[in-house]
């Protein structure tokens, strides 16, 4: 609880302070400016002055439970690393890709992942359009898909209007895809 007592004491203990810094000043200038230090800028305003010492005046004879604002500064940069690399860890098991392949033999084209990426077979998002041929600019119907660690096999066809017809061995798609090991 603040008494009159300690209001007094305050408001002398700013007084006295305000013409310590005015007297200290001239000196001071004479020798370069003092170093900045955030800690000290109680009001954040990017200036050690009369106004961080109002903001101590204020609260003065005021009690509690003390911080460490520098553990604290390092708690949360730890918090921050450690989210970094549980995003980097997201990013390493998710590929994606746009190409453009040829049929095989089978309606079949054969995605593969890039050299150990996965070691359990990925969720495939996959969308296949036929770029050369009959059918070209049309999407392809997945008929069935297999999905390994290293590569992916799909069966294509393609809706002429009436029914779901083999695209044809040697034409090109294009084939863009999400692979996500969960
Ligand atoms: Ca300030």
């Amino acid at each position: 609880m603040i008494t009159k007592r300690h209001l007094i004491i305050a408001i002398l203990l700013t007084f006295s302070l305000t013409a310590t810094f005015f007297m200290i000043r001239p000196t001071n200038s004479q020798s370069g400016n003092p170093e900045y230090d955030p800690w000290v800028d109680l009001n954040d305003d990017g200036v050690i002055n009369i106004l961080d010492l109002v903001k101590v005046a204020i609260a003065f004879g005021a009690e509690g439970t003390p911080i460490n604002k520098t553990a604290l500064l390092l708690e949360l940069e730890a918090r921050i690393d450690a989210l970094n690399a549980t995003v980097m860890a997201l990013e390493g098991t998710r590929h994606y890709a746009s190409t453009e392949q040829q049929i095989t033999t089978g309606n079949q084209i054969t995605i593969t992942f890039p050299i150990g990426m996965f070691t359990d077979p990925p969720h495939l998002s996959v969308i296949v359009y036929v770029m050369t041929g009959a059918y070209t600019g049309k999407t392809c119907y997945i008929q069935s898909m297999s999905v390994g660690t290293a590569s992916a096999t799909l069966d294509l066809q393609a809706w002429d209007g009436a029914a779901y017809q083999d695209i044809g061995d040697s034409e090109n798609v294009q084939v863009s895809y999400t692979a996500v090991e969960t």
